[in-house]
């Protein structure tokens, strides 16, 4: 075993526990874009721009001290995206469009990344979800995707009303767990997530799934994968 893979598995074989972010990282949300070619034009651009309102409304209302849940957020900015694309939605477009966030496919990797950290060591059942999204929209997903029962803690921002990368997000998972930050590894597929994470203190590993370069936050990731594949070998 080379010498850098050594290193890397004794700097993780601390890990205790995992949390995982929720959309992009465990749940594959491109049933947005299908929904959206049904009746726009430009349905890539529409869908990344609703995709930015969505967390820039997450941000800025963390700023503004009024924080309403994910899906609401999620509508305002599937509203305010729609009368700057100039595109009519009808009630049954918009049911369908936020429908795409509740009920989103699984990646193919993730029943078995957990699969082989449910069977690690230490980890074992010390599995989490650190997400935006409210409780409701977190349950039906779970259900949807039959992962309810693979989670020990299923964590909203909902419960401190502000959004990543707050640290009062991320200092969620050490309550809930009760272990020491860098006891937990964060995997998110969000680089900012990821930055937020890392400077709040959790050990982080960046699931780049779509291969996008770094962001420049002061914070970088501990590891970067572009896959959940072989995430248990990682923890040693
Ligand atoms: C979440 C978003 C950021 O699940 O992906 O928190």
């Amino acid at each position: 075993m080379s010498k850098s893979v050594n290193l890397l598995r004794s700097f993780f074989d601390r890990m205790d526990t995992v949390f995982f972010d929720a959309y992009g990282t465990l749940f594959d949300v491109s049933g947005v874009a299908t929904a959206c070619a049904a009746v726009c034009s430009r349905p890539d651009a529409f869908v990344a721009g609703w995709r930015r309102r969505q967390l820039e409304y997450s941000w800025l209302r963390s700023l503004m001290g009024r924080y309403v849940d994910f899906e609401q957020v999620s509508a305002d900015a599937l509203a305010a995206t729609a009368d700057a694309e100039r595109v009519e939605l009808d009630e049954e477009a918009r049911r369908q469009f936020l429908a795409a966030w509740l009920r989103p496919a699984a990646f193919p990797d993730v029943p078995c990344a957990l699969d082989d950290l449910s069977q690690h060591s230490r980890v074992g059942s010390r599995l989490g979800i650190l997400s935006n999204g409210s409780p409701a929209m977190l349950a039906t997903v779970l259900e949807h995707t039959d992962l309810s029962n693979r989670f020990r803690w299923v964590l909203s921002v909902d419960a401190v009303k502000v959004y990543k990368p707050s640290p009062a997000v991320y200092g969620l998972a050490v309550q809930a767990s009760g272990s020491p930050r860098e006891r937990i590894l964060f995997v998110s597929s969000n680089a900012w997530d990821i930055a937020g994470a890392a400077a709040f203190g959790l050990r982080t590993c960046w699931l780049n799934r779509a291969g996008a370069t770094s962001e420049r936050l002061g914070a970088a990731p501990d590891h970067v994968i572009s896959t959940l594949a072989n995430i248990a070998e990682l923890l040693g």
